[in-house]
């Protein structure tokens, strides 16, 4: 504890020297998420971090997050320098697109306007006509439909599959899935519902169908944690990674928040509702980078500004 409580003061004295402010998404551990708060910084989604990130006059960044958050950081800002506590925390959605498989699929269906969701590389986004984030991905295709465009869609399924119903749009989707959400499922959160008839269920859509079926509210983490505020429940069934339940309780101290049930065992669990990416951000390895300059975030400048048309349309869309 002593250690902790000396690494958040040397995490402090380092930020002020480097002017760096930190970014933390409501994935990371919860310690993270507080010191990036009172230090300024922003604890928060993706499109949040990196809109933060963009507007604010800190020289330095450092994002507590993973790899495809430190790239849009930079896409958006490449004359800050970005850094992240570990290099190598990366996301299954992210791992799952290549770029050189996915331009081939989007090469095969020039007819098709391209979006993709924020967890994808820079090399993705290059090549994309939008980027949209869960926010705000449903209310983006809505739009294009409504303009006779046919879609395609990457890289992750389930959210695709869910605003494909919600809209009814034509989307061709690639098979991508989040190794977190992907773990949530349908009949033991019917079991557990059933245990507390009283409890409202949240759902982030990148849940497979059966799950986002159950739900009371399906939303990105921003709006889960309005819902968790504002629905009238004392008790709630949370179907995303486990670091968020920490805001949830910090917005809603006197409800009650369980996390949803994923498959029954470790062995076929690998990622029981907490990322594991996510978790690879500590106090050490974020006072490590912040005393050497190590890790920093690079972006191919030609992608990069390739990649901004796409995330730019969606702030716009956005604004
Ligand atoms: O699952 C993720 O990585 C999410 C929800 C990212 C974000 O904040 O959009
Ligand atoms: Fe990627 Fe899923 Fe981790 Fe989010 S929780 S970073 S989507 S693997």
């Amino acid at each position: 504890a002593i250690e902790k409580l000396e690494l958040k003061v040397r995490v402090r004295q380092l930020l002020k020297e480097k002017q760096a402010v930190l970014v933390a998404h409501y994935y990371v551990d919860a310690e993270l998420q507080d010191l990036a708060e009172e230090t300024g910084g922003c604890v928060s989604d993706s499109l949040e971090m990196a809109r933060f990130g963009r507007d604010h006059p800190a020289k330095t960044l450092v994002v507590a997050g993973v790899k495809f958050m430190g790239e849009t950081a930079k896409i958006l800002s490449p004359e800050k320098t970005i850094l992240m506590p570990d290099l190598d925390a990366t996301c299954s959605l992210d791992l799952g697109c290549p770029a050189d498989e996915f331009a081939a699929f989007c090469d095969a269906h020039p007819d098709r306007t391209v979006v993709v969701y924020a967890n994808t590389s820079a090399a993705v986004k290059a090549r994309a006509d939008w980027m949209v984030t869960s926010s705000i991905g449903l209310d983006i295709v809505a739009h294009l439909h409504a303009q006779g465009k046919k879609i395609l869609w990457a890289p992750d399924k389930h959210l695709g599959g869910y605003i494909q119903k919600q809209t009814g749009a034509d989307m061709l989707l690639w098979q991508g899935s989040c190794l977190v959400h992907d773990e949530f499922k349908g009949i033991e959160l019917d079991v557990l519902k059933a245990e507390h008839p009283n409890a409202k269920v949240l759902v982030h859509p990148e849940s497979p169908a059966a799950v986002v079926a159950l739900a009371d509210v399906v939303g990105s983490t921003s709006q889960m944690i309005h819902a968790a505020k504002t629905l009238d429940a004392e008790e709630f069934i949370v179907a995303t990674d486990n670091g968020i339940l920490h805001k949830m309780q910090m917005a809603a101290p006197t409800k009650r928040f369980i996390v949803a049930p994923t498959a029954g065992n470790s062995a076929t669990c690998k990622s029981c509702a907490h990322c594991p990416w996510m978790a690879m951000n500590g106090l050490r390895n974020l006072v490590q980078v912040l005393e050497s300059g190590n890790n920093e975030i690079q972006v191919d400048p030609v992608v990069g500004q390739k990649a901004k048309v796409c995330i730019d349309r969606m702030l716009d869309f956005a604004a």
